[in-house]
């Protein structure tokens, strides 16, 4: 018999949500890990992933020593102060030949939501002078901060979840990937407000966990999201369903809206997104329906083109409705560790998308509220003349599995002067690189709930909506005979080593270039403690980080006045703008596009869909995990595969206009017919051994960066993808 000993807590670090995780110990060994059923945001969530983390550290992939790359082109084991030293070394002297540009960061997701990690990689690559700091928003939901600026934020927010009467979903599954829409434990949040009488609405070529709970599932072609949101608006004016008061008031540019969505009757919508005509205008008036409600879309609406268009249509649809937080309405959540927006009922107005930040020297792109755009950095790789980089830290992130256009990617990571990746295993990246740090993981770090509370800020159903926030430090030693590192400490010992000033920012202020100004100027002469790390990036928070660490390790419900938002002062200028004309245009673009009727060459469309059981390109070996998840299967509906005389487990060849991957078909009703539904950030390298039933094809490797890019941040069409299906 096992003795069970003491029960801790650590916040889940697998993905963004946070979850508060109890972890039995039998000795020093965590032996089992699941939801704290008491944990007042959670209420005893958790997922595979998370429960399967410390299986994570012990896993045979995992490196327990950092790899170096010799000259024979094997990876050999070096220790971590020697390959700090020399990566060092190495930066220095790629900035005195070639300038500081030639150094270039990308911040994946396991660096994204690491908030010291993060800071650290911005400070070292400010100090540098190089304006070159890259992550994965312009290649996941960038329509998302585009639309946002161009529609202007509401400073007072969303209502909560619980007065919701509708919610339209867009091209999002939160119930497995946990994108904002419902917040934390998402199935249950829904479950609960359906019970309440919720009208949910998605609209989504597949029948998501979600939508098997719509009352109204559009089953759209990929693709059509602008259409049929244009078409949902068009509905609301003209059937006088939009809150005429609020938009009367809070608006400018409703002439403007009225005119570009003219054209998107019900009929042409709907015709477009292969769909009835009285289903799309169902949608609406049911959405319209409801007196306080939100809209949430996703990855699927963002990346099949247009996604500005779709992203601001989710505001201009929120605003329509009225369903922003109004004077005298309540806050439940004044901020615990990150600032909010004051409490007042008024939009400051929208701010610029283009047009003030670093220019690329690829296809005119440029800085955007998105952040720098992460398609165009192979070609800034490749690209010979001045400003070329030659340097790429990768913190967190594995650019060969998940970013567009696996070849040109390929290309840049082994011409590279220098490639570094923070990584536990050797990914696809990895084995690229000249050197591959090992980190230590989440319960052998501090984790708080502090990512998770900022994207609070992404919209309606993100972050949390009570006082609520968790910090827990290491619960566990590495392994022994390990020599591992924690990403910033490495990324502080770079910038001792150069002899840079860091400046820590602020994570508590939401805006970046406030967040650099409240910063910390970091003494140089020592390093600091994980502690010390956070009380600075914490420095501004509302609640103390040591107050929330003295709270226990476990999630805690701060007790903290809801804040009561406050009426617009009488000389306000600033109003929402649903009239902006580069959008307006966009929408218009749609109507003259001719892919609605697909090419005959290639008359599937490659749509993308996340996993149950992984994260990206994530620990798909662990242990338990690599058992779930055999490979990438491409779902097609039950007739497609007999129309292409295809049996379930067949390995096929997917072809897009730029290449082609093999794959394993599985048969499933629930996709759209002429939809091949498969997630991304699977497969080897080019020219690895590609058994479709071990690694799974990348999909990434079927998308061309430089055709079908949006003009602003730069995603080209990674979903609603022309393919063509060979058997094998
Ligand atoms: N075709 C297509 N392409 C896509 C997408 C799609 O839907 N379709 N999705 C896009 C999206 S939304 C995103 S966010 C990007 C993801 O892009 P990336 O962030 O570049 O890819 P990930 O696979 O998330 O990379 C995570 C890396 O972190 C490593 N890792 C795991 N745990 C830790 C840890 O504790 N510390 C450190 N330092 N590293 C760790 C993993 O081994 C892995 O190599 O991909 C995008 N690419
Ligand atoms: N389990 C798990 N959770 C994850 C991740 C994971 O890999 N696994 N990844 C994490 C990351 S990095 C992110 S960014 C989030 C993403 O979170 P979500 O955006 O919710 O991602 P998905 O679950 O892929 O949902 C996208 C949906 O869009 C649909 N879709 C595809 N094309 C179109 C289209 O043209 N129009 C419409 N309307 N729908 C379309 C797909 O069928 C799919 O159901 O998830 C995060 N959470
Ligand atoms: S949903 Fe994300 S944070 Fe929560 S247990 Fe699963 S992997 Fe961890
Ligand atoms: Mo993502």
């Amino acid at each position: 018999m096992r003795s069970i000993g003491v029960k801790r807590h650590t916040v889940c670090q697998v993905c963004h949500a946070a979850c508060d995780l109890v972890v039995e110990f039998d000795g020093d060994v965590p032996v089992r890990l699941y939801g704290d059923k008491n944990n007042a945001a959670y209420r005893g969530y958790s997922c595979i992933k998370g429960r399967q983390s410390a299986a994570y550290a012990t896993a045979p992939e995992r490196l327990l020593q950092s790899r170096k790359r010799n000259a024979g082109g094997d990876h050999v084991p070096v220790g971590s102060q020697q390959a700090v030293a020399e990566i060092a070394e190495r930066i220095g002297e790629i900035v005195a030949l070639h300038g500081p540009r030639a150094v270039a960061c990308y911040v994946g997701t396991h660096g994204y939501n690491n908030f010291p990690a993060h800071a650290y990689a911005d400070a070292v690559l400010a100090a540098l002078g190089s304006p070159m700091m890259f992550n994965a928003v312009s290649i996941d939901q960038p329509g998302k901060a585009i639309g946002l600026a161009l529609h202007g934020p509401w400073l007072a927010g969303t209502p909560p979840i619980a007065r919701w009467e509708s919610l339209l979903l867009v091209g999002t599954n939160p119930i497995v990937s946990m994108n904002g829409g419902l917040g934390v434990n998402p199935a249950a949040r829904l479950h609960e407000a359906r019970k309440r009488g919720l009208k949910l609405i998605v609209i989504d070529p597949r029948v998501t966990e979600v939508a098997a709970q719509a009352d109204v599932h559009l089953q759209v072609r990929p693709g059509e999201d602008p259409a049929v949101l244009a078409g949902i608006a068009r509905v609301m004016l003209t059937e006088g369903l939009y809150d005429a008061d609020f938009v009367g008031a809070e608006t400018v540019g409703l002439a403007e809206l009225r005119d570009a969505v003219a054209p998107f009757t019900p009929e042409l919508a709907a015709a477009r997104a292969g769909i009835a005509a009285d289903d799309l205008v169902r949608a609406a008036r049911l959405f319209a329906s409801g007196r306080s409600g939100a809209v949430s879309a996703g990855t699927g609406s963002n990346m099949a083109g247009h996604s500005n268009v779709t992203e601001y249509f989710v505001k201009v649809l929120t605003t329509l409705a009225g369903f922003w937080l109004r004077a005298g309405e309540t806050i439940g959540n004044p901020g615990v560790m990150v600032n909010r927006a004051p409490a007042i009922a008024a939009s400051p107005g929208p701010f610029p998308a283009i047009g003030y930040g670093h220019k690329m020297r690829i296809r005119g792109l440029e800085e955007t509220p998105a952040g720098l755009p992460t398609a165009t950095l192979a070609e800034e790789i490749l690209m010979p003349g001045e400003g070329q980089v030659r340097a790429l830290l990768v913190l967190g992130g594995n650019p060969m599995a998940a970013w567009p256009d696996q070849e040109k990617t390929y290309a840049a990571m082994r011409s590279l002067d220098l490639l570094v990746c923070f990584d536990p295993v050797m990914s696809a990246t990895g084995r690229l690189a000249h050197y591959v740090l090992a980190p230590k993981l989440g319960l052998e770090t501090t984790s708080t709930t502090m990512h998770n509370e900022m994207f609070g800020n992404f919209g309606p159903g993100w972050g949390y909506e009570e006082p609520y926030a968790q910090y827990s430090g290491p619960l566990t030693q590495p392994p022994p005979g390990s020599d591992l590192v924690e990403e910033w400490e490495v990324l502080h010992s770079i910038g001792r080593q150069l002899g840079l000033e860091l400046r820590l920012r602020d994570w508590s202020i939401p805006d970046p270039v406030a967040a650099r100004q409240a910063g910390t100027d970091l003494d140089m002469t020592g390093t600091p403690s994980a502690d010390d790390v956070w009380r600075m990036i914490t420095r501004h928070s509302p609640v103390a980080v040591d107050v929330v660490k003295g709270c226990g390790e476990s999630g805690h419900v701060f007790d903290r006045p809801a804040l009561v938002v406050q009426p617009r002062p009488a000389d306000w200028t600033g109003r929402l703008d649903i009239g902006n004309p580069i959008l307006l245009a966009e929408l218009t673009s749609v109507l003259a596009e001719r892919d609605v009727e697909l090419d005959a060459s290639y008359p599937f469309r490659l749509i993308s869909r996340r996993l149950h059981d992984v994260v990206n390109s994530c620990w798909h070996d662990a242990p338990k995990i690599g058992a779930r998840v055999a490979g990438n299967g491409a779902f097609l509906h039950p007739d497609d595969l007999a129309m292409l005389g295809l049996q379930d487990g067949a390995a096929i060849d997917i072809v897009s206009r730029v290449a082609h991957v093999a794959a394993i078909v599985r048969t499933d009703p629930s996709v759209r017919r002429g939809c091949v539904s498969m997630s991304h950030a699977w497969g080897g390298n080019p020219g690895e051994d590609d058994d479709p039933a071990v690694r799974g094809g990348n999909t990434g490797r079927l998308v061309p960066v430089d055709r079908e890019y949006d003009a602003m941040t730069g995603i080209p069409r990674m979903s609603a993808i022309p393919v063509r299906l060979h058997a094998r």
